[in-house]
């Protein structure tokens, strides 16, 4: 290059810095994939349990019961996406096996599954028709592959990797799209195994050799997150009562886990030094147990506690895996079917209004005071724009003014979670009549945060972050009024 030239590549360079204005934060620790953001969106969806456990009155299946158990009587995969798209869920994820080892799939690698049931024939496929049913009513679907299988003779055994491997390819052919792989990690134990009739104990960190079998899922359905105890994409919360933690790092140090080998503590808080962002999702079952007992039609949770479960997961961070088990007809039960329209009329309720959407925002520090990160970009209703501080603000206050006085009592915040998880103490505060009161206080915020308040009418809210791991951001501020 001669002088000229390289005078007029500086200048053009300098040009287009100004042109592209500020530089977004640098990422800060591990950051999700967009396979996870997608799964992050999806918030809350169902469970279903079914299998011959239905028939048979139990919750683990020994492995031994004849095909010939299953047998709904009106089964109805529609009814179950209908019920499901009613209440507000984004998909379903069945037990295509559990650890019965019955197939609800006519698996060309087992003679036990649908096959050889009076179901259909026998020429019933459980996976195709609720496949067809959650794609008519835009739901997605997942699979739960039980890796511990009591019926199977070679469990504990090489070949059984084998078989577990083709079955898993199976389902991630032949029935589309699938968005979840969830891996149990209750593992080994006694059972019917082809007749031993023993126990078989297996190690769960490396039996199934967990990275190889992963791959088969990369390969054949690249969009779907894997599922267990320790992810890799998702990980298990550490309980089955639909408690989430209030405070929830998406970041895990996942070489510590596997499926079945957890510290459950750490499974609900993650872990602020986190390798890997690694989310919780919170599994439970509307009933006492997992699968459909008749006796427990009175001990459907209440809405109320389907409420706290909703604010426990959904409003920390986690997503919500609601279980809701078919009935012997194949059916969602009535009363299961009513909880879960209840719920859905209480959030729709709730969530009707955002009292910030449009109101003036102001923040204590804009990063290089540049329009893109505005504080403007916390009302705006579009999650994908965001306000940004400044490299080295760890604290900053961010004021929306309600105009007029307004009633609320739910704050919701969403950090933008594409650039990392930041925030680690924060205040919310509420001004009535020209004086600032505290009306919640938190420790971290990440993908969702939604505080329960005291009912406050206010003409401003403000957050005061107070404590950041790197220059925070936030992509949403909402304010709504829940029915008393
Ligand atoms: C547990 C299993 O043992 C239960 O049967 C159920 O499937 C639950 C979701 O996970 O580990």
């Amino acid at each position: 290059m001669n002088r000229t030239y390289s005078w007029l590549f500086v200048t053009c360079m300098l040009m287009a810095n100004v042109v592209r204005g500020v530089e977004p934060p640098a990422p800060f620790g591990p950051l999700p994939s967009e396979r996870q953001l997608r799964w992050h969106e999806l918030e809350y969806y169902g469970f279903i349990h079914f299998t011959v456990n239905t028939f048979t009155d139990r919750e683990w299946g020994y492995g031994d019961e004849s095909p010939s158990v299953f047998a709904p009587t009106d089964f109805d995969a529609s009814q179950w996406a209908q019920s499901a798209r009613a209440a507000g869920m984004k998909a379903l994820i069945i037990t295509a096996k559990h650890h019965d080892g019955f197939c609800l799939w006519p698996s060309q690698y087992t003679e036990h599954s649908v096959k050889h049931s009076p179901w259909k024939d026998g020429k019933g496929d459980v996976l195709a028709e609720l496949a067809a049913a959650c794609k008519a009513n835009g739901l997605k679907l997942g699979v739960y592959l039980s890796p511990w299988d009591r019926n199977h003779a070679e469990y504990g055994r090489p070949a059984y990797i084998d078989y577990y491997r083709k079955q898993l390819r199976e389902l991630l052919t032949n029935y589309g799209d699938i968005c979840e792989v969830w891996f149990d990690g209750a593992n080994g134990g006694d059972g019917y195994y082809g007749g031993a009739r023993e126990t078989r104990r297996i190690d769960g960190k490396t039996y199934y050799d967990w990275p190889n079998t992963w791959d088969i899922i990369r390969q054949l359905q690249p969009q779907a997150v894997l599922f267990s105890d320790g992810g890799p994409d998702v990980r298990w919360v550490g309980n089955e009562s639909g408690a989430g933690s209030s405070t929830n790092w998406a970041t895990l140090r996942r070489a510590e886990f596997a499926p079945g080998v957890a510290d459950n503590r750490a499974l609900g808080q993650g872990q602020a030094d986190g390798t890997h962002w690694v989310p919780a999702e919170v599994d439970v079952s509307i009933r006492p147990g997992w699968f459909y007992h008749a006796k427990e039609d009175g001990r459907v949770k209440s809405v109320d506690q389907l409420l706290e479960i909703y604010y426990s997961s959904v409003g920390n961070g986690c997503n919500l895996l609601l279980n809701v088990p078919p009935d012997r007809r194949g059916h969602f039960h009535e009363v299961d079917v009513e909880r879960l329209l209840g719920l859905r009329n209480v959030l729709d309720q709730t969530f009707a209004n955002d009292l910030a959407r449009g109101k003036t925002v102001t923040a204590s520090n804009v990063r290089g005071n540049d329009s893109q990160f505005d504080a403007k970009k916390l009302t705006d209703g579009d999650r994908k724009t965001y306000w940004a501080a400044d490299d080295g603000v760890h604290a900053c206050d961010i004021t929306v003014i309600l105009g007029a006085d307004s009633t609320f009592n739910r704050v919701r915040l969403q950090e933008y979670i594409a650039l990392g998880q930041r925030i680690e103490s924060f205040i919310v505060e509420a001004r009535v009549g020209e004086q600032w009161q505290t009306i919640a206080e938190g420790t971290t915020i990440g993908p969702r945060r939604i505080l329960r308040t005291d009912t406050v009418t206010a003409d401003a809210v403000r957050l005061r972050i107070t404590g950041s791991r790197a220059c925070p951001t936030l992509s949403t501020f909402e304010v709504y009024r829940a029915p008393e």
